[in-house]
């Protein structure tokens, strides 16, 4: 089997993606028409934005304002939550860490729990996959799925199945007091599936101090979380995030010997987004990314889409990229998409399911 082919095939872990810049560009292209035929906004100059190709760090944070204009009522959250689910699993994604800011917006009336509703319908909408979710009806695993399709024969067709669990997301532009409720709110929605809390934005914009209550709140209701780090050279943050112990960390592009010396001391498991750092023009090439390093040190590392939209990629392009670019063969790109499964925020009973489903899939692949 062809390469790329086989990373299709191969089951995967998906540790690091945002909703909002994991939709579809022909979802996006349909909205703006929308609101373009409404005068909110003009199609044209919006259209060739999404099309665009390539775009630095600072492009992207804009584009992902003009996405949460496209994007911010409840009805579109639950359809692009629906459809981004659909997307991973048609790539064999197996286990989904969606992350996504839960977004106030008066004018629509929306606030930070109703957004989070929208998107738990999203999860419970989608019906061309098994979907494996919790809800607090059962306080266990519930599997959405819909009609059962036959093939030819009139047999069932195996349908493809994804567990999906979600990440609040505090963005960095947000206050103290705003920090707070995103946690809480993770909290409270436990048993609809959040697992824990992710500080993510643009890197340039806000201070430290300003989100660490938050995110000391959250450790000491016993959430895990992961730490948008070092997207941007700036060593006093690096080391104050690191001196928090996240449970794990996102891109670590700019991290210095001393800091690395300290994180694989800690042994905190990266989020690797080859794609993503290379379109933000982070680094340079690929053949320069810490991935090498991080690999060669049997670092624990997941590669992730980040964007999949914004950056057109697809988890299985990831693995080929680090198969091709770092010359890992198929056996060693299986064990690393398999050992995923430790650095998910999920319970032990879905991590054993998970590493059956990597068992029958050893047998068709290596
Ligand atoms: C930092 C990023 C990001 O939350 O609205 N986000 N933050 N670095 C990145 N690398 C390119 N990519 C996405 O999804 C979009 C939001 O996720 C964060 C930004 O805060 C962005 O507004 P949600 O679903």
């Amino acid at each position: 089997m062809e390469l790329m082919e086989w990373c299709r095939e191969l089951p995967k872990i998906e540790l690091h993606a945002h909703l909002n810049g994991s939709v579809r560009d022909s979802t996006l292209l349909e909205l703006a028409k929308v609101l373009g035929e409404k005068g909110v906004i003009v199609f044209a100059d919006v259209a060739h934005v999404i099309m665009k190709n390539g775009r630095s760090l600072p492009e992207c944070f804009m584009l992902f304002d003009l996405f949460h204009i496209l994007t911010t009522d409840h009805q579109t959250v639950t359809r692009i939550t629906k459809e981004v689910i659909e997307d991973f699993a048609a790539e064999n994604v197996v286990y989904l860490e969606l992350r996504t800011t839960p977004k106030k917006n008066e004018a629509k009336g929306m606030t930070k729990r109703s957004y989070m509703e929208a998107v738990i319908d999203g999860i419970k909408a989608v019906d061309s996959v098994d979907v494996a979710f919790v809800t607090s009806d059962t306080s266990k695993l519930m599997t959405c799925s819909g009609s059962i399709p036959v093939n030819g024969t009139g047999s069932p067709i195996k349908r493809k199945k994804i567990y999906v669990r979600l990440l609040l997301s505090i963005d960095r532009r947000e206050t103290t007091a705003a920090a707070m409720e995103t946690v809480n709110l993770a909290m409270d929605l436990k048993d609809f599936g959040v697992v824990g809390i992710d500080l993510s934005g643009n890197p340039v914009i806000g201070e430290w101090e300003t989100f660490l209550p938050a995110l000391k709140h959250a450790k000491e209701l016993g959430l895990p979380i992961t730490l948008h780090c070092a997207e941007v050279p700036n060593k006093k943050e690096i080391q104050a995030m690191l001196d928090i112990h996240p449970q794990r960390i996102g891109h670590a592009c700019f991290l210095e010997d001393e800091e690395w010396r300290k994180a694989k001391f800690l042994k905190i498991p990266v989020e690797i987004c080859l794609t993503s750092n290379i379109r933000t023009e982070r680094l340079s090439s690929l053949h320069n990314h810490h991935f090498a390093d991080l690999y060669k040190a049997k670092h624990p590392l997941s590669l992730c889409t980040d964007d999949s939209g914004l950056f057109s990629t697809t988890l299985s392009n990831e693995y080929y990229l680090a198969a091709s670019t770092f010359g890992l063969n198929k056996s060693e790109i299986f064990v690393l998409a398999r050992s995923a499964i430790q650095y998910a925020f999920v319970d032990d009973e879905v991590k054993e399911e998970l590493t059956k489903v990597f068992d029958d899939a050893e047998k068709r692949l290596i």
